[in-house]
């Protein structure tokens, strides 16, 4: 059958080879597995998620967190989005190609390494926010299939040695990011584009490194993670429009 490039490049449903035997790769699956299951955990009960934004299905929660006096409130958030499936939402935020088109806080993205298909390894620098120093971020990404229609892309700090932390201009941030999605659609109906449903999850914390004013970083949160997650969803919807349905 003919695939477009796209389709190629759709997250495979296993686990790639070449990442099995990769040096992170325990560090990736054990770390990708807890992110994915806690990603499914509601907000409810003890821990003690406040809602802080709210709009049409999308909801944002965060904790108050601060570590060394510096703020890492975790974030969760939880939408659905109709007409596109987890694996496309996925390939979407993994795929380094779309990337600029959707993440507006980035000023340079760089390739590090080329694990496998389902694993890559980032440089990231972001956009200064006066009056703090510029910040970077160096981070594993891997998606993958975890239950069935249910697919996830999970970015956790690394280190390399090329890419040595807090020597430049940049203060070296530290961020776990797991986006889980899971499509369902009417019992005994085929899936399509009208009929399908996916529920996101979006889990963040961010360590920023070293000093940010705490108000600052707080508005900063508040402001640019709602605006992340209805500007990727609406990428994401538009991207697929046209395209055949990739379940
Ligand atoms: O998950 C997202 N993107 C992925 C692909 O890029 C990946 C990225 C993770 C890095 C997240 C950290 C971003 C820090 C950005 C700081 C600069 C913002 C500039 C904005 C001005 C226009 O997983 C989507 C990520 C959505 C990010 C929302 C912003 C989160 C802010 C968290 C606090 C940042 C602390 C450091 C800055 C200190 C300055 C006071």
């Amino acid at each position: 059958s003919v695939h477009t490039r796209d389709q190629v490049e759709l997250p495979p449903p296993a686990i790639d080879n070449r990442l099995t035997v990769h040096p992170l790769w325990p560090e990736i699956d054990r770390i990708s597995t807890e992110q994915i299951q806690a990603a499914f955990e509601g907000v409810g009960g003890e821990i003690g998620w406040q809602l802080f934004a709210e709009e049409g299905d999308m909801r944002m929660y965060r904790r108050e967190m601060e570590v060394d006096g510096m703020v890492t409130d975790p974030l969760k958030a939880m939408h659905k989005v109709r007409g596109v499936t987890a694996r496309e939402m996925c390939h979407y935020f993994f795929n380094p190609r779309y990337r600029y088109e959707w993440e507006t806080t980035l000023e340079t993205m760089t390739i590090v390494e080329e694990i496998s298909s389902d694993a890559l390894v980032f440089h990231q620098t972001f956009k200064r926010i006066w009056p703090a120093s510029q910040r970077d971020a160096l981070f594993w990404s891997h998606v993958r299939q975890s239950t069935d229609n249910t697919y996830a892309v999970t970015n956790h700090s690394t280190t390399n040695v090329e890419y040595p932390a807090n020597t430049s201009a940049c203060i070296r941030l530290f961020v776990t990011v797991c986006l889980a999605c899971r499509s369902s659609w009417p019992a005994g109906a085929a899936p399509t584009r009208d009929n399908i449903t996916t529920s996101i999850a979006y889990c963040s914390t961010v360590n920023p490194g070293g000093w940010a004013p705490a108000g600052v970083l707080r508005a900063v949160y508040k402001r640019e993670y709602p605006k992340f997650l209805k500007r990727f969803t609406n990428y994401v919807v538009e991207q697929c429009r046209d395209k055949p349905i990739a379940i």
